[in-house]
């Protein structure tokens, strides 16, 4: 859609002058400010958000939608934190009743893929005091060692920082290690809601914001990319999600490492949160829209499709979203015990560029850096 005919819709939508104004500013492609980022959650509907992210989206991207051949290893969900919307962890306390993998049985996940044009690893996991830098560095030699092509993204600043402390190594000798053993890039988890406020009560004996923040700067610092996540839809508050999206704005404008911004659905399954409820799709929606309007220097805007369900996945595609993620073939647990309708995530990419084009886009394939993939083979 042009400009003018962007305008003139969102003028049929509104008649509230400020949100006309903010439209103003947005299709001029100038950034909006924290205060007009809440009065858009506060004010706006979603028909008007979503004819403003979708036009970001087009001019950013054309139809183009991204998805990735990927697999996840998640060491243990053994933790010694006790964040209280995980529904995965047990606690050290109670590690019998956790999983624990060895270096072998991690290597034989990935040698299951040794014929399959998987792309992208993804490692991720509760944080176990046994499982050292040492342990992690040299799983990620032995993983370069058999298939050195494929990325590695792995670990959040919790499992880093925890890591690192314990190594008694700075964050940026230890970033700069574990880049040398083989880590390509790093996944957004582990960001939640930066703020205090609402830190403390969900999450707080991990990393805080500064030091979540601290990890990403240090990687980008090695020229390595990474992502970033935040998880709404519990006892945050629009002023709350602004503060979250402000803090990586400016790390984005400092460093330009940020690939791309994943909003997470809390999911109130089996957690001490289950009494919070979860958000409603129309909020799910403006969420993924406002986010796209706001993160004005992410290049892509991800819908974690294992997290939302693949139906409503598919309708974020309408409002921002430019990429759903991959394959994943079943090897991630978080998302289902935490109550995901996708108890088994899984997705061929004849299933995923089916659910694109179903949605009136164009799938690529890219790989974790999003280089698209031209040579891909034969969907399976
Ligand atoms: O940080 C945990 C979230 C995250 C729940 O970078 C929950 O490409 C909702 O960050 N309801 C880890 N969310 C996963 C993650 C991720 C996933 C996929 C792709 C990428 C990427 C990153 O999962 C945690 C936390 O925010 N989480 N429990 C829950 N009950
Ligand atoms: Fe541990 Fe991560 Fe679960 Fe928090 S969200 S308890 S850090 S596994």
């Amino acid at each position: 859609m042009s400009t003018a005919a962007t305008l003139e819709r969102l003028y049929q939508l509104t008649s509230e002058e400020s949100l006309i104004q903010i439209a103003g500013k947005v299709l001029a492609e100038e950034r909006i400010t924290p205060e007009e980022g809440v009065l858009l959650f506060e004010k706006a509907t979603l028909p008007f958000v979503g004819t403003l992210a979708n036009h970001i989206r087009e001019r950013k991207h054309g139809n183009i939608t991204y998805y990735n051949r990927n697999f996840h290893i998640e060491p243990t969900n053994v933790c010694v934190f006790s964040c209280k919307f995980c529904s995965y962890s047990k606690l050290y306390a109670h590690r019998e009743e956790g999983w624990e993998l060895t270096t072998e049985q991690m290597l034989d996940i990935v040698k299951k893929y040794d014929w399959q044009p998987v792309t992208e690893v993804h490692v991720v996991g509760g944080v176990h005091p046994k499982l050292t830098l040492e342990f992690f560095a040299d799983l990620l030699r032995k993983i370069k060692a058999h298939r050195p092509e494929l990325h590695i993204k792995g670990f959040t600043p919790v499992e880093l920082d925890y890591m690192f402390r314990k190594a008694k190594v700075s964050v940026a000798d230890g970033m700069k290690y574990l880049h040398e053993q083989g880590l390509d890039s790093l996944p957004g988890g582990g960001a939640e809601i930066f703020h205090p406020e609402i830190r403390q009560q969900i999450c707080d004996d991990k990393v805080d914001a500064e030091g979540w923040l601290a990890i990403h700067e240090a990687a980008h610092n090695l020229g390595m990319h990474s992502n970033a996540t935040m998880l709404y839809g519990h006892i945050e508050s629009y002023f709350h999600r602004v503060d979250h999206m402000e803090r990586l704005r400016q790390l984005q404008d400092k460093t330009g490492g940020f690939n791309t911004f994943i909003p997470l659905k809390f999911r109130n399954g089996d957690n001490e949160m289950s009494n919070v409820p979860e958000s409603t799709v129309v909020e799910d929606m403006r969420m993924y829209a406002i986010a796209r309007i706001y993160m004005d220097n992410f290049p892509h805007l991800k819908a974690y499709w294992p997290m939302l369900g693949r139906n409503n996945a598919q309708m974020t595609l309408s409002f921002g979203v430019n990429d759903l993620d991959g394959t994943i073939d079943d090897t991630t647990k978080i998302y289902s015990m935490a109550g995901s309708e996708e108890q088994k995530p899984a997705m061929t990419t004849k299933e995923l560029t089916l659910l694109i084009e179903q949605a009136g886009r164009v799938p690529v394939e890219r790989d974790t850096l999003y280089n698209s993939i031209s040579s891909a083979p034969v969907l399976t």
